[in-house]
This record gives C-alpha cells, structure tokens and sequence, in this order.
C-alpha cells in the first residue's frame, strides 16, 4: 500500500499520516489516551489538516496503544467537581468540526470507547470496532451524566429505549451488541487501520448524527422507556442523582431540537459534577487505583498465576476455588477426608449450576471450570501451586499444623497465604522456615462473588510476596488492598465497633428493624442485623472468643448476642437469628427478639427511650471512622483511601457516599468531632476521638487532605 507518513506529529498527543488516500489521525496520551487538556485541540487541528490536504480524501480516527479513547480525563473532571482547575475541556468544537467534516470521518474503536471517547466517536459519520471493543457511557459510576452531547447523539444511534439503559446502567456494549444496536457500522476481524482505511475510502459522506430523528420515538410511545428507566435505576442505583439526571437528558433528547437538547445537557451536567455524589465516586474511582499502589513495593512483574492449592474444601475454600476457576487458573482443592472433599465439591457444583440458572454462565462453561478444579486428599501434589491458600477452621493450633505441612512441600518463592480473619499472621508464619512467603489473603464471602482482597502482611512479608498476591489479586479482578497485621486486620476491626454500636442501640431502646432501615436509608446494602444473621451468630460467637472481646474489665458488654447464640439462633442458617426467616430468607421481626432486649436492658438498668434514626447513623457511621482513623494512624492502612475501598468493595458501604473516611471529611471533621465527644461523655471511654481524628479536625483538614499530603 503506498502512503505518506508525516515526520512531525501533529501535536503532542495526536499523530497524522496518510495511508493510501485516508489521513489516520492517531490519538496517542497513553495509558487509556484521556481527553486531557492538548488532545481535543490537537485532534481539531489534525482535522483541519486532513481537510486542507488535497491527497485526503476520507479521515481514520484512532487510539495509539492499548485502547481508543477512554473518555474526559477523569483528573480535571476531579478539580471540576471541586471547584479547583479551569475543569474539562469542553468537547463542543471538536464534535462539531467531525460531524461538519466535508470529507468522511471513520473511527476505529478498538479496548474502550467510552465516555467522551464514545461521544468523539458518535459524531463521525461512521464506525468501525475490533472485535474486543467496549463501547458505553459509564459516567454515571462517577455521579455524571455524560457532558459531551452523548444523551443527545446515542439515542439517535441506538433509539431511545438502549440509549437509557446504557446510560443508566453505564455498562458498555461489546462490538457484537453495539453493530446489533446501530452504534457501529462494521467489526473488523483482521487489522484495524487497513480495515477502517478501507471502509473509509469506500464511504460516501454519511450523515451526520444530529440529523438522524428515526429511532427517536414518539413522546407517547417513549413514555414506557422512561418508566422503566427510572424503576431500573430505583433498583441498581438507589439514591444516585445522577441516572436519573441522565433520563431526564434523554427525555430532552427526544422532545427538543438536537442544540436545545445539548443545552439542557450541560445543565444537567453541571448540576451532577458539582454534587457531592460526584465528588464521592470520582473519589472511589482513583481510591481503587491508589489501593494498588504500595510504596517502596514494585509491581510484580507479569507473571500470572497458573496453579494455585487450596487448604480446605468449606464455604471459603469452595468459594476461593470458583474465584480461581473463574480466572481460568488451575486449582487443586483438598480436604483431610473423601467425605468433606465431595461436599465441598459438591457445593462448588451446586453454586455453578445456580448460576448457569441464572444465566450467568453456560452449561459449558461450568464445564470448564469444574475441570480446572482437581481435588486431592494429600498435600504433595501442591509441590506445583504458585499461590496456596489455607482456608481451614479458625484455628491457631490447626493453621500451625497446616503450614508445618506446607513448608515441607512447596516450591522455593510459592506465596504461602492464610484465609483467617481474625488470626495473627506472624504467628502462623513462624511455624515455617520461610516467613517472608507468608502472607494473609483474607477473602469474604461468598469468595467468588465479592470483589474485595484484603492482602495482610506480617512483619516478615517480603515486597516480592506483597507484589505477587497484590498482582494475583488483579488476576482473579479483585480489588486487593494491603492492610498491617492487627486483630480484624482493616475492615473486621471496624466492623467491630460499628457491630457492637448498633447492639447498644438496641438496649437503650432502638429496634433491629429500625437500626436496619436507618443503614439501609443511609445507603447500606444491607442493616447490619441481617448481615450478622447472614455471615452467621455463631460465626460472631467463635471470633469473639478467639479475639477476647469484653474480657478487660469494665467495658461495655452487649447484652444479646450471646443468649441468641446459646439459644442456638445462629441466623439465616437456622431460620432465625435477629431475624425470623421464611423460605424466602427475607428477615421478618421476632416479637420474641424484641422481647428479649427489652428484658435483657431492664436487668441491666438500661433506661429504655426513643431512638432517632439520625443517632443510629450518626453513632455507626462514626464508630466506624473514629476506628479508621485510629488503625490509619497505627499504620495498618496505607491511606484513608484504602479503608474506603474496603469498605465500598466488602461491606456494602455507598460508593456515592465514597467511604467512611471520605463520607467524614464531606460530613465535617469538626462536626463529627463535636458528636464524638458528646459520645464520649455519655458512653465513656470507647468514645475516645482517635487522635488523628482531633487534629485534623484542629486544623480543617479532611482525611483526603491526609492522603494527599502523604502521597507527595
Ligand atoms: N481519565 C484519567 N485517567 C484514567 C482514565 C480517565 N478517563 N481512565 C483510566 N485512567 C487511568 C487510571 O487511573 C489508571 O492510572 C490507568 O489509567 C489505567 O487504568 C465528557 C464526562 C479504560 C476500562 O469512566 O473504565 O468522559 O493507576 O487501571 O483495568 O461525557 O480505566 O495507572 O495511575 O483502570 O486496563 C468516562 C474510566 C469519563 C472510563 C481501562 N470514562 N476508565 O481499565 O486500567 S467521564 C470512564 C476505565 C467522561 C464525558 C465525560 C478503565 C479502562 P494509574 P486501569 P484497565
């Protein structure tokens, strides 16, 4: 093919050649080519060349790298949010200069078009996408709608009823769905600038997205697609602001012309970036890419994980192996008798085919994953495992025994990991003679589905053994984050506070139901009685025995817990626990429960009064945050960001309330502190404000300016 390459990019970010008649406009601001402050502006001026160049005859447009255009950078739609930084280039110009483009504008769309980087590609007048290609509007993960006429040309392309799913939902579409739904023109097998330069030499001058009015409906006809948007949106984003500012921009889209309905989209926009939902989520997105980050650590090298042991067939073993599976990793599952083997396996078979039910996975593909997993009823074959984990009962003496085992057998460098979620690391590390491969990998349950790893080092951990589970971690798509060895490690250790807060508000005269709902309207995914009902009482029982709870004198201890327990009320597992459960495992209120804290506080002396659900949050969110603040400190997190992410990953926190620590800083550090001590007088000393708490406080700074100061 003859072609002209031009020596000179045509800016900083946007490269120019000419292939056979087609300019290929490369955009090139890696790692996922943002629309940065430049990349806008160079793409303009690549444009005006490509129409100026009289051996032109049509325009590529493409992403250098690993993807196309992963949308508005997401760094000054920060400082939007906070009012900080002149804010996100606005993309109006450019759409406009593609669309009005006399000669035919093609994009090539191969990983991600999404965002802004969708909104560029709707205004060519066609496109092209390699088969992996993504192509969505996810801005409502980070509280926005999408600012750059995307509400107003995606219906157009893929009609009304898409365009708000996509849009609300924010999940993308792949090549197949998006040439299915009218978003692309052609998937391109082979390669990709060949493909699109020859579709480009090929087009007429296509239309321009604007002009198209077909697929948008009748406002009669539209009215459905709204309501069920909105009862979608009511269902996966409760709370959010920002789906349902997006319908009502889609709305515009089908009642106004094209540049009105661009107008009531900037307004929408604006009034999004600048809440705190947005602040929240934006905070969120770069939390879990800092999580990844450890200092003085280097990311492994890429050498994936192909086999990994797993010590115990239970409930976590089980779920660890599925995780594995799911990644296409070999797994040899073990277990000390045939007969705890086969139920474990058996589990695992069961929660696949439950899936494949629910048409997650094809009945193949549960092939293929039941084969990966082998079992085994010795330790020898783990000689081979990259990664072993033990995931057997709760106990030291066990572990010990386990890892006595383990070291005898493993290969030199496997990463040798624990499940417990209470026990010291550093004391099962030293029943082996390798202590820097001994690590905690502190799944929760159910192990396959959710998407936190805590990664807990012990004081011989090397950064080798950090590296390599932080990378297995993103291996298995698991946000891993590092926490120091303390009882509960991150999230236990407050989980434990907050626990115990919301069962002296019991006493002293709330409800289960009522503390639950006051969680759930907060925007908890679930009130924190049906989850100890869910991970189970007798599960809370063992661990309070293991970690000492309530042994030092003179500490408060709650009242109920334990006669539940002795009643063997152990939760779902046994239909009731705080709870009463029917087949449908909705907790219904037990009259008998509420009898029994009634009773229990009498006893006590605990004068029974009204409760309001703003004291409910106030004193379990804040538990929460005292104790963040308190093992941020001490050093068992790296950032407040990092407890965040456990938080909205492992518990349920609202990622639109961006964490504990985050959610503190928005709430006021002062404010906060100035209820704390109020606590403190009326509850005693576990009241204490954690230092750092009071002097950030003192100085008007918030656990995000922490991070930030730390972090430079
Ligand atoms: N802006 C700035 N940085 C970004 C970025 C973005 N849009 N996307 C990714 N990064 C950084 C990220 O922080 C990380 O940095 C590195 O790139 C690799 O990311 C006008 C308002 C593209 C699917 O929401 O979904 O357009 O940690 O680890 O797993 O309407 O990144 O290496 O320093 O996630 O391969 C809409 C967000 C913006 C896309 C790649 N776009 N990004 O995943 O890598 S709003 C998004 C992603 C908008 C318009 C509006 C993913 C990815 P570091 P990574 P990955």
């Amino acid at each position: 093919m003859s072609g002209t390459v031009s020596p000179k990019p045509a800016s900083r970010f946007v490269g120019y050649s000419v292939r056979g008649g087609v300019a290929v406009v490369t955009v090139d601001n890696p790692p996922v080519n943002a629309l940065s402050p430049g990349v806008p502006e160079g793409l303009e001026s690549a444009l005006g060349r490509a129409a100026a160049d009289a051996e032109v005859s049509a325009i590529v447009v493409m992403g250098a790298g690993r993807t196309f255009i992963a949308g508005a950078d997401i760094t000054t739609l920060e400082e939007m949010a906070w009012g900080t930084g002149p804010g996100a280039p606005a993309l109006h110009d450019l759409l406009q200069k593609i669309e009005d483009s006399p000669k035919p504008v093609v994009m090539a769309i191969h990983g991600a078009a999404l965002g802004g980087g969708l909104e560029v590609a709707m205004a060519a007048h066609y496109r092209v996408a390699a088969p992996g290609a993504q192509l969505g509007q996810p801005e409502v993960n980070l509280g926005i709608i999408p600012g750059a006429e995307g509400t107003q040309r995606l219906p157009r392309l893929v009609g009304i009823e898409r365009a708000l799913d996509m849009c609300v939902s924010g999940k993308p579409l792949n090549a197949t769905e998006a040439l299915a739904a009218g978003l692309i023109d052609q998937v391109i097998d082979g390669d990709l600038v060949e493909g699109a330069a020859e579709f480009a030499r090929r087009a007429a001058r296509g239309r321009k997205t604007r002009e198209r009015s077909e697929r948008l409906g009748s406002p009669e006809s539209n009215v459905r697609f709204y309501v069920g948007a909105r009862q979608l949106a009511a269902k996966i984003r409760r709370h959010q602001e920002a789906p349902l500012r997006a319908i009502d921009a889609i709305e515009a889209a089908a009642a106004l012309p094209f540049d009105e309905g661009c107008r009531r989209e900037r307004e929408l926009f604006a009034q999004c970036v600048a809440g705190d939902q947005a602040k929240a989520l934006i905070h969120a997105f770069f939390a879990e890419r800092a999580a990844a980050k450890i200092p003085g650590v280097e990311k492994a090298a890429a050498s994936p994980v192909q086999c990994v042991g797993i010590v115990g067939s239970g409930t976590m073993g089980g779920g660890i192996a599925m995780a594995c599976a799911n990644a296409g990793i070999q797994v040899l599952l073990s277990d000390s008798s045939e007969a705890a083997l086969s139920g474990g396996l058996a589990r695992v078979r069961q929660n696949y085919d439950i899936s494949a039910k629910r048409g997650r996975f094809t009945a193949e593909q549960v092939e293929e994953r039941m084969a990966l997993i082998r079992p085994q009823l010795e330790l020898k074959g783990f000689a081979r495992a990259d990664v072993i984990v033990e995931a057997v009962f709760e106990n030291m003496a066990l572990k010990k025994d386990v890892f006595r085992e383990l070291d005898a057998i493993a290969r030199p460098g496997a990463i040798l990991a624990t499940n417990t979620s209470t026990l010291n690391i550093d004391e099962i590390a030293s029943a082996t003679g390798r202590p820097e491969s001994v690590i905690g990998l502190h799944f929760f349950s159910p192990a396959n589905v959710m998407r936190l790893l805590e990664v807990v080092r012990g004081k011989a951990t090397s950064g080798g053994a950090i590296a390599a589970a932080m990378s297995f971690a993103r291996q298995l798509k698991k946000v891993g984050v590092l926490a120091g060895n303390c009882p509960g490690f991150i999230g236990n250790r407050m989980f434990f506070s907050y626990m115990y807060e919301t069962q002296f508000l019991i006493e002293e005269g709330a409800t289960p139901q009522q503390v639950d709902d006051a969680l759930t309207d907060f925007g908890m995914a679930m009130g924190i009685f049906a989850v100890d009902d869910m991970a189970g009482i007798d599960v809370a029982w063992r661990v309070r025995q293991e970690l000492g709870h309530f042994r030092e004198p003179g500490v408060r201890k709650p009242l109920v817990q334990d006669q539940l327990y002795q009643q063997g009320r152990y939760g779902q597992k046994s239909g009731k626990g705080w709870y009463l459960y029917g087949e449908d495992r909705k907790p219904v209120p037990d009259p008998e429960v509420e009898a029994l804290i009634e009773r229990s506080a009498r006893e006590a002396g605990i004068a029974r009064r009204y409760v309001s659900n703003r004291e409910i949050v106030e004193r379990s969110i804040y538990a929460l945050a005292n104790e963040g603040a308190r093992l941020l400190e001490e050093g068992f997190a790296l950032r407040a960001s990092d407890i965040d992410v456990v938080y909205l990953n492992g518990y349920g926190f609202p990622a639109w309330r961006g964490g504990p620590m985050f959610y503190a800083g928005l709430a006021g550090l002062d404010q906060i502190l100035s209820r704390i001590r109020q606590f403190e007088r009326e509850h005693g000393s576990r009241w204490t404000p954690a230092p750092l708490l009071v002097r950030l406080a003192r100085e008007g700074r918030t656990f995000r300016d922490y991070d930030r100061e730390r972090a430079a």
